[in-house]
């Protein structure tokens, strides 16, 4: 691992960064996460064990680096402090845990608009996860948020609580017709959460910058994937935040040019959870099998995901926005005892085939996948160590996703444990 890596998700999340972030993060000295907030679901297995992650960075399993909640979260500090007793309760400490003054407080208003808004779209709805995440950074950008500083003094939250109250209650009780929200249940509540997360509390973007100068690795986890960037993804069919590896350097605070590489995590199929297009989706049996066969169901919400082929657009596209220069590709287990493999090599638009991703969704619903096939194997991959020592038809697909995207597979994951992870050479 080099000084500072950017690890991302390169299609609709759940590619498997938890994993690898724990994987990766042996080597680093500082996990940091830059975005999102507890939508994210993160799984990391080693030792018989499986824990799920919201909040906390996937490093927090190495207990001499730091982990790191950077600016650009929304942090709902219910789940955090439940986040801390369910490491605790594992014999995880957490004493290598850091969080920004600068990130925003997710509310109880946040969860309930999150809900109603939805209700409101209805066939326009998003399939959000419902856990306040884009109520939370509309307040961002309106700058009327209330931040984890804010929350740490007293007066401050007070205030800007009263404000708020205010404000939703009007949206709950007269658009909503809902019951409104009390001041004190709230003020409460959220002044017994800011004693426990105070002692975690601090300026992160000094620290994080103070270890990249003194040389040491940090590693940026991303949450959710490059096509549910708010700017760059499946717009409206999104999530609040940016994803992608630029929003690294936003949402900790720190230089674009302390950036050394850009690590990819592919998923050997495509997933989506909630609403939106996905061209290379499979409405059949051959979906739900790759579901059952992958675990595919939502980490934070146990909503069944969507299964379809590897898709080279989305992934190349996904390289062209981040920059990537690495790909982790993960869970190749998976598609075991297939007969033959799709790949998704372009798009039929309008009677020709383009290969760059469309912008707007009424392009994307009209282009149609075009896919090359190729053998599948049957062998069980999840002991294999070596990729020499892979079925070629498995080391063919590795090869061609490599081709396809332009991109180097650097790891290579055949099944959810930290060992069952291969370094390429
Ligand atoms: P939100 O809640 O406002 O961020 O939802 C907006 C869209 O973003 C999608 N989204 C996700 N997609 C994949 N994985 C996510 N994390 C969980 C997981 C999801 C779960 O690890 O499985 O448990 O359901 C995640 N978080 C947000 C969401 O589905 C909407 O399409
Ligand atoms: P994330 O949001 O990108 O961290 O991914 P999730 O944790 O939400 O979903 C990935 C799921 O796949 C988790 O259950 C992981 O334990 C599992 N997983 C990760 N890599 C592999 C792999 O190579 N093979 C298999 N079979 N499962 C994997
Ligand atoms: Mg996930």
């Amino acid at each position: 691992m080099m000084a500072a890596v950017v690890l991302i998700g390169a299609q609709w999340g759940d590619e498997g960064k938890g994993k690898i972030t724990d994987f990766v993060a042996e080597q680093a000295d500082m996990v940091v996460r830059y975005q999102g907030g507890n939508n994210a679901g993160h799984t990391v297995a080693f030792n018989q064990k499986t824990y799920k992650l919201h909040l906390i960075p996937s490093g927090i399993f190495n207990s001499d680096k730091l982990s790191v909640i950077g600016n650009g979260l929304v942090i709902d500090p219910e789940v955090l402090v439940e986040e801390l007793d369910y490491l605790h309760e594992r014999g995880i400490t957490t004493d290598n845990l850091r969080i920004s003054t600068n990130a925003h407080v997710i509310m109880p208003y946040h969860c309930l608009l999150d809900v109603l808004e939805e209700e409101f779209k209805g066939n326009q709805k998003i399939g959000t996860t419902k856990r306040g995440i884009g109520p939370a950074y509309k307040d961002k950008a309106s700058r009327t948020g209330i931040r984890i500083s804010d929350l740490m003094d007293k007066e401050e939250f007070a205030d800007r609580l009263h404000y708020n109250i205010q404000e939703k209650n009007m949206l709950i009780t007269k658009i909503y017709g809902r019951e409104e929200l009390k001041f004190e249940e709230i003020y409460e509540k959220y002044l017994e959460y800011a004693e426990r997360i105070r002692p975690y509390v601090t300026d992160t973007s000094l620290i994080i910058n103070e270890y990249i100068e003194q040389g040491r690795k940090v590693l940026f986890e991303g949450a959710q994937g490059t096509l549910l960037d708010i700017d760059h993804g499946t717009y409206p069919y999104v999530t609040s935040s940016n994803p992608i590896a630029g929003a690294a350097c936003v949402g900790t605070g720190v230089g674009p040019t302390k950036i050394a590489k850009v690590l990819g995590i592919v998923k050997a199929y495509t997933t989506r959870v909630g609403e939106g297009p996905f061209p290379t989706e499979l409405n059949c049996s051959l979906g739900e099998l790759i579901r059952t066969n992958g675990g595919e169901f939502g980490t934070t919400t146990g909503r069944p995901r969507r299964c379809g082929w590897f898709d080279a657009v989305i992934v190349k596209y996904a390289v062209r926005i981040s920059g990537i220069s690495d790909i982790a590709l993960t869970k190749l287990d998976v598609l075991t005892g297939l007969d033959t493999i799709k790949i998704c090599t372009g798009y039929k638009y309008q009677g020709q085939i383009i290969q760059d991703f469309p912008q707007g969704l009424k392009k994307l619903a009209q282009c149609e996948a075009v896919y090359e096939e190729m053998p599948g194997w049957k062998e069980d991959l999840t002991g294999i160590s070596q990729f020499e020592e892979l079925p070629a038809a498995a080391r063919n697909y590795v090869r061609r996703i490599e081709k396809l995207t332009g991109v180097k597979v650097s790891l290579l994951a055949v099944g959810p444990d930290r060992v069952q992870t291969m370094v390429l050479n």
